[in-house]
């Protein structure tokens, strides 16, 4: 048996009840073959793919909060910390009622490579809880995040593990957890990154998923002797990458006539009116609905049963998948094929389902997986770490420059990997493969650790 097939075995072995790490994983060393095949004595003697399949360690506790009756609630806090060859732990914290340890673990496995290919000194690790930030009070929300900071904090610092936002964390959250943190440790360090700008946030790290994804789409598009302008766009989700995803896409003469929701999806031929986006999901945090309501041209439809693909029914030349885990399926993906789809990027992680995945490579269509496409958050987290430690801040210009160069410099990294190995086009394998090689070679050169 090969070496990739032995360890895959292993993985589903021992944790075959995590069905999305198992994915992960499969997706990562399927395409790492090639190299480990030019290799597989030096790398099995070293069990590199045993211990890049297991974090350095994974820590669960109990978070308990009082709520605005009066009531103990207790929800269970994550951090797995998977691997620091070539950095500090990097990586968000997921709030959302599905999160479970099989999930904060593929999240922080994809981390490993997506901050490998940023070229940032960072490793990977991902972390959250099962609370649900929906419904909750300002006070439910801060009760919550003081008391999971208060077990966190023992566990991280500026040089150890950096966290951030993801689903449903942003600058509110990480306000008050970092308010917690200096309460507990009594330092001021670049602990969280997505920070507020008075507190030592960076510019354009608000931005920067959505803007990124545009960078690297934008250049896949060119290369391809194509232009954005002009493009229809179909974005799914409507939270922080949705919204500049959006935002950005429009800046570059495209139109984006989709997003969506937990609940439903709208379809707005005209174009998605930005300002409303932001207005309903920033500042009133309202439903979807809310936006379709606001306006004429904008079609809201319920969340979408078994024979209706939601905004993947959309006739679009691009899609962008933003919102969270294998919501776009083989169904979805034959719709968009059906289409015309040109090309898909993911701005969401792992958005798209295996068999979806291959069903776009067979057919053409040009297709970039998250841990290359949404990479621009977490290198701009990476920006905003290197702004701290030199207690200094950047312009907004000098941040979304650099941006935009670590997306442009990711999309010709992974197209040179992937026809390195003989498989031009498939930016999947080329992001694994390259992702992998540094973290590798770090690992080899520190020992057995
Ligand atoms: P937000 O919480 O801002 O928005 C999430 C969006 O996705 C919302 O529209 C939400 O709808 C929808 N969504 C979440 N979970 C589900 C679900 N189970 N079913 C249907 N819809 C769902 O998160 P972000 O925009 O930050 O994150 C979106 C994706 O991008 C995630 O996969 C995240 O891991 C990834 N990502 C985020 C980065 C960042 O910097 N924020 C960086 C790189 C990747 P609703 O409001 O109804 O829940
Ligand atoms: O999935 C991701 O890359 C993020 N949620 C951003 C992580 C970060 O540290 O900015």
């Amino acid at each position: 048996m090969s070496y990739v097939d032995e360890v895959l075995e292993k993985v589903k072995k021992r944790d075959g009840d995590q069905p999305e790490f198992i994915q992960a994983v499969t997706e990562v060393l399927d395409s790492l073959r090639p190299v480990i095949e030019q290799d597989e004595e030096k790398y099995r003697k070293l069990a590199i793919l045993e211990r890049i399949t297991e974090p350095d360690r994974q820590i669960m506790f109990r978070v308990p909060w009082v709520d605005d009756n009066g009531n103990v609630q207790v929800n269970r806090g994550f951090r797995v910390q998977f691997n620091n060859a070539i950095g500090p732990y990097k990586g968000g914290l997921r709030l959302h009622p599905s999160v479970n340890l099989g999930i904060i673990k593929f999240l922080g496995f994809e981390q490993i490579f997506k901050n490998s290919l940023t070229t940032l000194p960072i490793g990977g690790g991902k972390g959250g809880s099962d609370f649900d930030p929906k419904g909750k009070s300002d006070n439910e929300i801060m009760k919550f995040c003081q008391s999971f900071m208060t077990e966190l904090s023992k566990y991280i610092g500026a040089d150890q593990d950096v966290p951030a936002g993801d689903i449903g964390t942003g600058a509110r959250e990480i306000g008050f957890m970092f308010g917690q943190y200096k309460r507990i440790k009594g330092v001021y360090e670049g602990v969280l990154t997505g920070k507020g700008l008075t507190y030592g946030g960076s510019l354009a790290r608000t931005e920067a998923t959505g803007y990124g994804l545009l960078y690297l789409t934008e250049e896949m598009v060119k290369c391809h002797g194509d232009k954005m302008e002009g493009k229809t766009i179909a974005v799914s989700g409507s939270g922080n990458v949705a919204i500049y995803a959006t935002e950005k896409a429009q800046q570059l003469g495209a139109k984006v006539v989709t997003l969506s929701d937990s609940t439903g999806w709208i379809y707005d031929p005209e174009g998605i009116d930005v300002a409303l986006l932001k207005e309903v999901k920033e500042v009133k945090r309202a439903r979807l609905s809310e936006y379709a309501k606001a306006r004429s041209s904008a079609e809201y439809h319920d969340k979408k049963n078994a024979d209706d693909h939601g905004v993947w029914n959309i006739k679009v030349d691009i899609a962008l998948p933003c919102a969270t885990q294998n919501e776009l399926n083989l169904d979805d993906a034959k719709a968009l094929v059906a289409n015309g789809v040109q090309y898909v990027a993911e701005g969401a992680n792992m958005p798209t389902t295996i068999e979806a995945t291959e069903y776009f490579q067979q057919n053409k269509v040009n297709f970039v997986g998250g841990k290359a496409a949404n990479a621009g958050g977490v290198a701009t987290s990476a920006l905003e770490m290197s702004q701290n430690s030199e207690r200094l801040s950047w312009t907004f210009e000098e941040v979304d420059s650099k941006l935009k160069n670590i997306m442009v410099g990711i999309y010709h990294n992974i197209d040179d990997a992937a026809k390195e190995y003989g498989m031009e086009g498939n930016y999947v394998a080329g992001a694994n493969i390259a992702g992998f090689k540094k973290v590798v070679e770090a690992m080899i050169a520190q020992g057995v650790c």
